[in-house]
């Protein structure tokens, strides 16, 4: 009796064990950045714009945080220090099609992410982190 008692009990606790090593890092099932539907396509400027992320003492951010660019025109954010991505919210740009999708989360430092200006022109529109746009982690695309 005793003996089954025992067997019962390291039975449970290797169960209990087991289950804890299924709740590794599951993989991300969120794919790479690409145009949302009804984007059009738009003829490459050539120009590049660096927009860093950065995260230190004086806060979350973009530098620069407000951009004007061409149609065509590629920013490229590039990550300084943190885990940022690049949101622009359809609810905060009301109207607005063709907003691109939100980008993964950059967290290599020297990652980058490249978004070709594909927006309507004579416009400005609203992008942040969503993880730190309660921290001020926002910004400005104006397109001309
Ligand atoms: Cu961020």
């Amino acid at each position: 009796m005793q003996r089954n008692l025992r067997f019962a009990l390291w039975f449970a606790v290797s169960i209990a064990l087991s289950a804890c090593g299924k709740d590794g890092a599951k993989p991300s099932t969120t794919e790479p950045g690409k145009p949302a539907a009804g984007a059009v396509a738009v003829a490459p400027t050539g120009k590049i714009i660096t927009v860093q992320m950065i995260a230190d003492e004086k806060g979350s951010r973009y530098e620069p945080s407000e951009i004007e660019a061409h149609r065509g025109d590629v920013l490229r954010f590039t990550l300084g220090v943190g885990v940022h991505n690049v949101h622009f919210l359809a609810d905060s740009n009301p109207g607005v099609t063709g907003l691109p999708e939100p980008s993964d989360m950059l967290q290599l430092p020297g990652q980058t992410y490249d978004l070709t200006v594909a927006l309507a022109a004579g416009k400005t529109y609203y992008f942040q982190c969503d993880p730190h746009v309660p921290l001020g982690m926002k910004g400005h695309l104006k397109v001309d």
